[in-house]
């Protein structure tokens, strides 16, 4: 066979010898001396099933009654279910999102490009979750957006009480009107799975299911065809009269007022990210995410300290 060459241009890395491709080893390779005899290891289809259907519904079930419930896992709400997670393994923390992949928008860096750009101080969060970057003064830049948001997302994945249950969308809030004072407190989230709430329209009867929960936080991104949900809701429900509505691009400005002003809005909702925007008249600030994660952050903190949790 003709000899196929290695790509001889990879920055900083040395081709490897003849000796040293005759002599590759990986624990992987050697597992399998001969893949002729290769099989797995026995399984029934209805095995499968109950390995899954047991779990999830054990985690409904579970999860059913929060501690905290955070409405999407964009950038935003992904980097608060990381502190709280964290901070607190003592209690139990539910990630609602609309979509099959988690994440939101935090892909990529915007447009269709890779890299995701960072103003200061916000790279000291990465410094915790140990996402590589290159430092350029004020700002920082992550190679990919997706390794951000991949790197995140195992490790929320991975805290034993955190439960994220995507393709599932937050359809209302549940609410408590105290007897006295007629103040309302949101007490909990209407779910139903997504291909559901896209088709009430043409299905009858799909009723949602419910999590109480003693904290909501949302964080849904500017209005779309999911986002800002829990704030438009607020309206309909009467208690705010309008959103402002985001205002037009202005990354200095957006950025810290997103930061400074994420917080509980009304009784039981915290609302951060750019669903904070929508609420209160906030600029965009386009495709930079130091105000996403550092929102996250200060929900995390309004979160333990309006609760006292
Ligand atoms: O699917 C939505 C997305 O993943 C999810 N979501 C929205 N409504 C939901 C509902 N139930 C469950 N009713 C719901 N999930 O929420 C997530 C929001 O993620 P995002 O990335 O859109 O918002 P973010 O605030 O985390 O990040 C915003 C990123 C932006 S937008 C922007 C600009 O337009 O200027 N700049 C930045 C950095």
């Amino acid at each position: 066979k003709p000899a196929v060459l290695a790509t001889k241009s990879v920055a900083g890395a040395e081709p490897l010898s003849t000796e040293e491709r005759k002599t590759l080893s990986h624990p992987l390779l050697s597992l399998f001396s001969s893949w002729d005899n290769f099989t797995f290891s026995p399984i029934r289809e209805s095995t499968v099933s109950r390995a899954m259907t047991r779990r999830y519904f054990h985690d409904l079930d579970t999860y059913t009654e929060s501690d905290i419930t955070i409405v999407g896992a964009g950038s935003a709400g992904l980097s608060c279910a990381y502190i709280l997670g964290t901070l607190r393994p003592d209690l139990r923390i539910s990630i609602l999102e609309a979509g099959v992949a988690p994440g939101g928008g935090a892909w990529l860096g915007g447009q269709l490009f890779s890299a995701m750009v960072m103003r200061k101080p916000a790279q000291i969060f990465l410094d915790q979750v140990g996402v590589p970057y290159e430092d350029e003064g004020d700002y920082v830049v992550v190679k990919h957006a997706a390794l951000f948001t991949s790197t995140v997302l195992s490790k929320v994945l991975q805290m034993d009480n955190v439960k994220l249950f995507n393709a599932t969308t937050v359809e209302d809030l549940i609410t408590r009107q105290d007897q006295e004072t007629g103040e309302v407190r949101i007490a909990g989230v209407v779910t139903n799975w997504t291909l559901v709430s896209m088709h009430h329209d043409d299905q009858s009867c799909m009723d949602p299911n419910t999590i109480n929960t003693n904290v909501v936080i949302s964080m849904t991104g500017h209005d779309g065809p999911f986002g800002a949900f829990s704030v438009k809701r607020l309206v309909s429900m009467k208690q705010v009269q309008q959103l402002e509505g985001m205002r037009g691009l202005d990354m200095g400005r957006a950025e810290d007022a997103i930061v400074k002003n994420t917080r509980e809005i009304v009784p039981g909702l915290i609302v951060g990210g750019m669903e904070l925007s929508e609420f209160d008249g906030a600029n965009r600030m386009g495709p930079t995410f130091g105000a996403m994660v550092l929102s996250g952050v200060k929900a995390a903190e309004e979160a333990l300290k309006v609760f006292e949790l």
